[in-house]
């Protein structure tokens, strides 16, 4: 198996991605997802937790982006649950931001 792994369905604009993939002459294997219950799996939003196609995670190992970061409410625990379900874990950070516009 390859180092990039390209998910696509035929009928998305995985196509952009494939173009990109083919101008930077690197090798992948291409995985199709089906829309519908495949694309929305477990399995599958383990790897794209948005069920969609084409993954941005893979984009970003193909960018050699090593990780992802982001920022959820720590009141949004159902939300935290799901991201720790598919493998994502607290980093030892501290997050400073300031409202430029109120809090809805
Ligand atoms: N902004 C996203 C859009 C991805 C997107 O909407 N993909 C469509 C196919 S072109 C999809 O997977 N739709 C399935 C769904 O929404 O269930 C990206 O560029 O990756």
């Amino acid at each position: 198996m390859r180092e990039i792994i390209f998910y696509t369905n035929p009928q998305s604009r995985g196509r952009i991605v494939r173009w990109m993939l083919e101008e930077c002459g690197v090798s992948y294997d291409t995985k199709v997802v089906g829309y519908g219950p495949e694309m929305k799996s477990d399995a599958y939003l383990s790897i794209n937790p948005m069920g969609k196609v084409p993954p941005a995670e893979r984009g970003l190992l193909a960018m050699d982006g090593p990780k992802i970061n982001f920022q959820v409410r720590s009141s949004n625990e159902s939300l935290l649950a799901w991201y720790r379900h598919i493998g994502y874990v607290q980093d030892d950070v501290v997050s400073l931001g300031r409202r430029l516009i109120p809090d809805a």
